[in-house]
């Protein structure tokens, strides 16, 4: 079955679903193998990974040994081409739709869509917007693109149906890695009133009460990243599991 069947029979069965983002420069190769363990039995969806800008050695080999100890699917969250790899089930196959930069609209889409082949993995296009979050986050530096204002809810409505017209499977809200501020459950339940693409929300998202908020709000998916790269907090998985299941 497509990572992307699997990932729509989870909205259908849980209401919402649960996906961790690993970034692979934040971990040694051991400490790795133990996250993904922690999040194979934590009630989670699935594990995403990949960052805006990878500096870190060995994260092809890192990958790898995500996908080997994985038990859940593994997507990539590609922040440029570069990242792309076949230790993952698919891949999040992005266009920074929010921005103006042609290069994230659709030049490093073209490059990518011949190694995406013949890597074999599959690819879930992703209508991606980044939203205003309080500060400038590294996923809006490196796009080059300007956010769209947190509280304009009409302006990300708007993103929202062209993503939905040009096809795309999946719209991701994204306040960026480290943000400030989360997208609001306005913006979500705004976005959500007007498609029925399958949402997915991260960014700056720290407590589960605030996961569960926007899974009322109409979120298909949650994502978390940094919050659980804190040791004292990554017990905090399992209760966004639960936060976001059945809402
Ligand atoms: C995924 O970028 C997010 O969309 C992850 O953000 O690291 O702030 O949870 P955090």
């Amino acid at each position: 079955m497509s990572v992307y069947q699997q990932m729509l029979d989870i909205k259908a069965a849980k209401g919402a679903g649960y996906l961790v983002l690993v970034d692979p420069d934040r971990w040694s190769s051991d400490e790795v193998e133990k996250f993904i363990e922690q999040i194979n039995t934590s009630g989670a969806d699935g594990i995403m990974v990949g960052s805006s800008l990878i500096l870190g050695e060995g994260a092809q080999r890192k990958m790898k040994k995500i996908q080997d100890t994985a038990r859940l699917p593994v997507i990539l969250f590609p922040g440029n081409i570069n990242q792309l790899t076949p230790h993952v089930d698919a891949v999040f196959y992005l266009s920074v739709i929010s921005g103006r930069n042609p290069q994230f609209l659709i030049g490093d889409q073209v490059q990518a869509a011949p190694v995406v082949r013949e890597l074999g993995i599959e690819p879930i296009s992703t209508g991606y917007m980044l939203i205003e979050s309080g500060k400038v986050t590294t996923a809006e530096f490196v796009s080059g693109s300007k956010p769209i204002p947190r509280d304009k809810n009409e302006i990300a409505v708007a993103h929202a149906l062209a993503a939905e017209y040009l096809g795309f499977k999946l719209i991701y809200l994204e306040a960026g890695s480290g943000a400030q501020y989360s997208v609001t459950p306005q913006m979500v339940a705004a976005v959500c009133a007007y498609t029925k693409v399958p949402v997915i929300v991260g960014g700056g998202i720290h407590s589960p009460g605030v996961a569960q908020a926007l899974v009322k709000a109409g979120a298909s998916f949650v994502v978390t990243g940094n919050i659980l790269e804190d040791p004292t907090k990554s017990h905090l998985m399992e209760q966004f599991a639960t936060a976001i299941h059945k809402v």
